[in-house]
C-alpha cells in the first residue's frame, strides 16, 4: 500500500504530509481518507495539542485528483460522497496549522482555508483553476475564499482560474504568514511548538469561537455549491476539460 500521507509526531505536535509527489500531492480518495483518519486520530490522542500539515517544497496540492473524476457521472460523484471527509476535516477540534508550499490549487487551497494557521513560502502559489477543466469549486471554494477575499476578487479567482502569489495571498488574508522559502516549513513547526505551550482547552474553544464567526449561513453556501459541482458533471464540458487535461491538449467546449 502506497504511503499518500507521512504521519509522524514532534513532541506533542501531530504531523500529516502529503506525500504523492509525482502527482504534485493530488488529492484522491485513498488520500483524503487516509488524511482524515490521521487527523481524527491526533484528535482523539491527548498527548497531541495540534496538527501540522503540509505537502513538499514543490506542492501542498495542486488539486482532487482530476484522473478519479474525468469519467465520472453525477451518480458517481454522489455516490461517493466524498464530501464527508470534508465535514469530518470540519469537525477536527485542536488547531490545524498548514505549511504551504508550492502549487495551492483547487481542493488543495479549499484544504487549506480548512486549516487554521497558514505559514506560506514566498513561493507558493495559490488558485481556484476548476473553470479550467470545465467545473467549479466543490469543497467550499465559492464560500470560503469569498468570505476571506471578498466578492470582488474571489469571482477573479474562480472565473478566470488564475493563480496568485504568497503575497496577494497574505493581502486577502487567505494567509497567515508569509516566509523566505527556506523558512516554509520550519516557520510553520515553530508556530506549532508555540500553540503546544498554550492551555490545549482554550486553543479548542478559540478555534470554535473564531469559526463561528465564518459559520454564519456558510452551511446554506456549502450545499448549494456542493449541488452544483454534481450538476456539473453532467456537462459534456467537464469530460471535454478533464479529458483535454489527461491528454495534455486545449480544451475545446461546446458550451453543453
Ligand atoms: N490531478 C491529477 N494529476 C495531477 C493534478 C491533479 N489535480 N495536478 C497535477 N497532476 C499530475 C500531472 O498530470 C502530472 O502527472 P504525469 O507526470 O503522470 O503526467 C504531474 O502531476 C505533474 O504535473 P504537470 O506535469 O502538469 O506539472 P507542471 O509543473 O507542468 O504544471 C500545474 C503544474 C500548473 C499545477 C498543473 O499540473 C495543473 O494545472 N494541474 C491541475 C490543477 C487543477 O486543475 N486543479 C484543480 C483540480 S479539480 C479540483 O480540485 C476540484 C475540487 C473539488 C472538491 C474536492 C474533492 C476532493
Amino acid at each position: 500500500m502506497p504511503d499518500e500521507i507521512l504521519i509522524e509526531t514532534i513532541d506533542q505536535i501531530g504531523v500529516a504530509r502529503l506525500n504523492r509527489p509525482d502527482k504534485l500531492n493530488a488529492l484522491n480518495l485513498a488520500t483524503m481518507t487516509k488524511l482524515v483518519d490521521a487527523l481524527e486520530r491526533y484528535d482523539a490522542d491527548p498527548e497531541i495539542r495540534c496538527m501540522l500539515l503540509a505537502g513538499d517544497e514543490r506542492a501542498f496540492a495542486a488539486g482532487a485528483d482530476i484522473n478519479e473524476m474525468a469519467d465520472a457521472t453525477v451518480v458517481d460523484m454522489y455516490l461517493r460522497n466524498q464530501f464527508a471527509r470534508w465535514e469530518r476535516i470540519k469537525r477536527i477540534q485542536k488547531p490545524i496549522v498548514a505549511a504551504i508550499s508550492g502549487y495551492c490549487l483547487g481542493g488543495g487551497c479549499e484544504l487549506m482555508m480548512h486549516c487554521d494557521i497558514v505559514i506560506a513560502s514566498e513561493n507558493a502559489r495559490f488558485g481556484q483553476p476548476e473553470i479550467n477543466i470545465g467545473v467549479m469549486p466543490g469543497a467550499g471554494g465559492t464560500q470560503r475564499l469569498t468570505r476571506s477575499a471578498g466578492k470582488a476578487r474571489a469571482m477573479d479567482m474562480v472565473l478566470t482560474g488564475h493563480m496568485i502569489s504568497a503575497h496577494e495571498a497574505l493581502g486577502m488574508g487567505l494567509v497567515s504568514r508569509v516566509v523566505p522559502a527556506e523558512h516554509w516549513y520550519r516557520e510553520a513547526l515553530n508556530v506549532s511548538r508555540e500553540l503546544c505551550t498554550k492551555s490545549p482547552l482554550a486553543l479548542r474553544l478559540a478555534k470554535e469561537s473564531v469559526l463561528k464567526a465564518h459559520e454564519t449561513a456558510l452551511s446554506e453556501g456549502l450545499e448549494y455549491e456542493r449541488k452544483l459541482f454534481y450538476l456539473l458533471f453532467a456537462t459534456a464540458d467537464q469530460k471535454e476539460g478533464m479529458r483535454a487535461f489527461l491528454e495534455k491538449r486545449p480544451p475545446v467546449y461546446l458550451g453543453k
